[in-house]
């Protein structure tokens, strides 16, 4: 079973598998001309590449893309902030009492700032003692998140570098964007292509696809962004290609304004998470109509009696027919028999976002899609088929470089343990016990010491609450931070880490054909340190520095990723210039692998000579393997099974809103909360919830009124917005505002800056593939009367005097450098 690492990062985007180059001259550079001033170049970023003169105030947008984020510009002023990390600090009882007195909370105390010879020797204090103790099974170094962009500078893939060199740690498999997805598809399909990579590319949609329906919409908001860097935005280009060439638009989502209004989508507004039961209705009409394709069937898939049997109700007594499926959707029966019938007679692309499959049963609007196109009978065509997340971030659907680019070796990890990346409350609450993943009975480790550098668990998981409380029992927690967010604060270590504009890198995305090379326009403050730089202090320490580092400086490295590079460029008849070169003009763009083709297209082609990577072969409608697994919550065919929360659910009695957490418009994730460009988003300092304008004028709520949203999880605050472009009952709180709990101190304290995360549960999509299921949440809202307490995420923690008392003349300085321990 295929169980990929984060794929999202740029560390893991580069791919095998590449045809021998034209022999084109590539590097067509575009750097600075001759003139310009020493040190100008670009910025990489994950939502762009931005030009500067050598100094952070001359950032201006990259001149080569055509449609950069809006997010982009306005970062820098806030570099500086008061929020800013500038020194290593330990939370106050850990220093004063060590890691095994479990002293004080985690989240609820202020810091000391130490010196860096201090906190290093604790954090190899800490790692010897936990491998020595415990063995490397109880270090977590899953470290999951986005950090920056950069191939040498990317945090997690130092982090992992540096413990595979260290003896090894526990880490993560999947994403918490598309865990179910992750799991699925290489039973059904035999590769994770159509989700990841490997698109049905624009150019074989445009002017192809007569019927493109988007269930979730293709909101461009998220196509600003891409793993890795952006050198120009593509997304809304292939989408208004498409429509230029003659293609009709369905938009199948709760809310409007997930398709652009240009391309004049018929907008069908379903309850959320119903979109299975949609399929399902889409696939009785064409059985029962006889429009489906049984040619295709017979030839290319397999358990479609199975699949039948279960759509006509010949197996359970329930026929899914448009009437049972508009009882679960809202939507009419009449217009759910349209569009079976549209989509038999024009060639039809489904487009389905990732946001479905992060829900409960997750698992299952995937497949019923894929079987809906398999009746449909056109996937490995052009303009046919299906393709997961379009415009969920940009580059999908663009044919991959030519050249795959270098990434920062990785070593080997002698420890073979690892959790689904979103079961980590699971795992720090219940060590030991077991659970299922994709048909395996697996077991919890017992982690003593969790390492993360360049993600927020305190962002991205769901029920914080409950993470807060889990993020209690390590022994030893340390994070890498730029900001004194709530990652930061419930560390007991933290140390301050140089940002993307304070560091030279090589930028390039699995998903754009170009390299940058990405040039600091700010010195780090202070004592600030690359992640690198910090490693390489803690791998001395433990006396590994030579295997982590090889010997070399930052400099060392980019000089060696680009020679690899150049060398993978030269086998495939690509002349890239030299390092000099290539670093003084900034940029290099590569044609693309050559050959477009649709997804599947050479199974279709040649089923026998091509088959997929499933038991059977085929696409499989049943899956004989799943089915055996014995999941009451996957079963071995498509099926609709209600979430636990959902409109329909009788919890909606007292939680009467569906909460969609959707990716916020303004920045990436939680990066940059603090900065101008997400702070203009705000209302009030806080985050909007959009609500339905009858939902409001029922509740007596105003435009601008501070709402408590809660949950059976936990309570925020937000900002009622009135949105009349989406289904009553449903409400969007985008994630990304700092978690702010009003008490650190008391578990399940009101949140005050609008966390959508303090209200979503904490449970796998299904046995099968345990993703994250943020978007199955129901809350209720009131208003929120008195006094409303002020956001306080952007101020750093209190900032102490050293409790421990002085040991010798003159401490504590003194002792920070007597302190460090001999090398193993
Ligand atoms: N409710 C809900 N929750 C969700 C989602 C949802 O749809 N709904 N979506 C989920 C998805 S798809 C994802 S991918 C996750 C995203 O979750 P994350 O990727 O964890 O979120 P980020 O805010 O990008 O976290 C990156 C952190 O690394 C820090 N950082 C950035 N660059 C560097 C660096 O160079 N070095 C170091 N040391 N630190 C750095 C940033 O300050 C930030 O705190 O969230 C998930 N959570
Ligand atoms: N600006 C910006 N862009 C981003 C990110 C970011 O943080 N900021 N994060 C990036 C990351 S890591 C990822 S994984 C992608 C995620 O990409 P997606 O998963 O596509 O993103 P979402 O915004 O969660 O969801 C898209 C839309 O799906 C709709 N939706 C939600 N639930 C349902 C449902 O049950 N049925 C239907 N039909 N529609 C539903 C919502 O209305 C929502 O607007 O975005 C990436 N792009
Ligand atoms: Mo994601």
């Amino acid at each position: 079973m295929t169980l990929s690492p984060p794929d999202l990062l740029p560390s893991h985007t580069s791919r095998p598998g590449l045809r021998p180059g034209s022999g084109a001259r590539a590097g067509q550079g575009v750097g600075p001309g001759a003139g310009q001033e020493a040190g100008a170049g670009l910025v990489g970023t994950h939502w762009g590449l931005y030009r500067h003169r050598g100094d952070i105030s001359t950032l201006a947008d990259f001149e080569g893309d055509g449609d950069p984020a809006r997010f982009g510009l306005g970062l820098a002023g806030d570099r500086l902030a008061p929020c800013r990390v500038l020194r290593p600090a330990v939370r106050r009882s850990y220093l004063e009492h060590g890691p095994l007195a479990r002293r004080g909370r985690r989240g609820a105390e202020p810091f000391v700032e130490v010196s860096w010879d201090e906190a290093l020797d604790l954090v190899a204090g800490e790692i010897r003692r936990v491998r020595d103790t415990h063995g490397p099974g109880a270090l977590y170094s899953g470290s999951y998140g986005w950090s920056s962009a950069g191939r040498f500078h990317h945090a997690q893939s130092q982090l992992k570098r540096f413990f595979n060199m260290a003896g090894g740690s526990v880490r993560s498999v999947q994403t918490y964007s598309y865990a179910a997805g992750e799991v699925l598809l290489p039973h059904v399909i035999g590769t994770q292509e159509g989700l990841i990579a490997g698109h049905t590319p624009w150019a074989d949609l445009i002017g192809q696809a007569e019927l493109i329906v988007m269930f979730g919409g293709t909101p461009l908001r998220n196509a600003q962004v891409s793993a890795g860097g952006i050198a120009a935005h593509t997304a809304r280009d292939g989408l208004l290609a498409c429509k230029a060439a003659g293609a009709e638009f369905v938009t199948v989502s709760p809310m409007r304004a997930d398709a652009a209004d240009e391309l004049g989508a018929q907008w069908m507004a379903l309850r959320p998470n119903t979109d299975t039961a949609l399929l399902l209705a889409l696939a009785f009409v064409l059985i029962a109509e006889n429009r489906h394709d049984q040619a295709f069937l017979d030839r290319f898939t397999t358990g479609f009696d199975t699949f039948r049997a279960y759509v006509t109700g010949a197996s359970d007594g329930i026929p899914k027919d448009p009437d049972w499926a508009a009882g679960i959707t809202g939507l009419a029966p009449s217009d759910i028999v349209d569009l079976a019938r549209r989509m038999a007679g024009q060639r039809t692309f489904l487009m389905m976002a990732w946001s479905l499959q992060r829900a409960d049963h997750g698992e299952q609007p995937y497949w019923a899609a894929i079987a809906l196109a398999s009746l449909l009978g056109g996937i490995g065509r052009p303009g046919e088929g299906f393709g997961f997340g379009y415009a969920a971030i940009d580059g999908v659907g663009v044919p991959h470089p030519a050249v795959s680019w270098p990434a920062l070796p990785q070593g080997r990890n002698p420890v073979d343990d690892y959790i689904p990346v979103a079961r980590i409350a699971d795992m720090l609450l219940y060590p030991g016990e077991t659970y299922d993943h994709d048909g395996a009975a697996r077991r919890y480790p017992d982690i003593r010491l969790v390492y993360w550098a360049g993600g927020n668990p305190f962002h991205h998981h769901q029920d914080l609450n409950r993470l807060v409380e889990a993020w209690q029992r390590p022994e030893t927690v340390i994070a890498h931070e730029h900001w004194w967010n709530a990652h930061a604060r419930h560390a007991d270590i933290v140390l301050p880490a140089a940002t993307f504009f304070e560091r030279d890198d090589l930028v390039a995305s699995g998903r754009d054909r170009f390299l940058a090379y990405s040039s600091r326009a700010a010195e780090p403050p202070g004592v600030v340190r690359t992640d690198y730089e910090i490693l390489a202090g803690v791998a001395d320490r433990l006396g590994v520095a030579a295997a982590y580092t090889e010997g070399r400086d930052a400099e060392g490295w980019l000089r060696y990723l680009y020679d690899q590079a150049w060398a993978n460029a030269a086998a495939r008849g690509f002349d890239l210039p030299p390092f000099e070169e290539f670093r003084a003009q900034g940029l290099i763009d590569l044609p693309p692998k050559p050959g477009p083709r649709p997804l599947l297209g050479a199974f279709r082609a040649d089923p026998e000579g091509h088959p997929l990577r499933t038991p059977s072969g085929r696409i499989e409608l049943g899956s004989a393997r799943i089915a055996s697994f014995g999941y009451g919550d996957c079963p071995g065919h498509p099926a609709w099974r209600a979430p636990a929360e959902w409109l329909g659910a009788p919890l909606a009695a007292r939680y009467p809103f569906h909460l969609l957490s959707c990716q916020p418009a303004d920045k990436l994730h939680s990066q940059w909360d603090h900065a101008a460009p997400s702070r203009r988003t705000k209302a009030g300092g806080r985050q909007p919830i959009l609500m339905h304008p009858q939902d409001m004028a029922e509740r007596g709520i105003g435009a601008g009124d501070v709402v408590e949203v809660s949950s059976p999880r936990g309570r925020c605050l937000a900002v009622a917005e009135p949105c009349a472009g989406q289904l009553p009952q449903v409400v969007q709180l985008a994630t990304g505002a700092w978690f702010d709990p009003l008490d650190p101190s008391t578990p399940g304290s009101l949140e005050l800056n609008g966390n959508p995360n303090v209200l979503t549960a904490d449970h796998g999509t299904s046995r099968l593939g345990q993703g994250p299921s943020p978007n199955s949440c129901l809350v209720d809202i009131r208003r929120f009367e008195g006094a409303v307490p002020p956001v306080r995420a952007y101020r750093p923690p209190d900032l102490v005097p050293d409790p421990r008392p002085a040991q010798g003349p003159s401490a504590p300085s003194a002792r920070s450098s007597s302190s460090r321990p001999p090398h193993p």
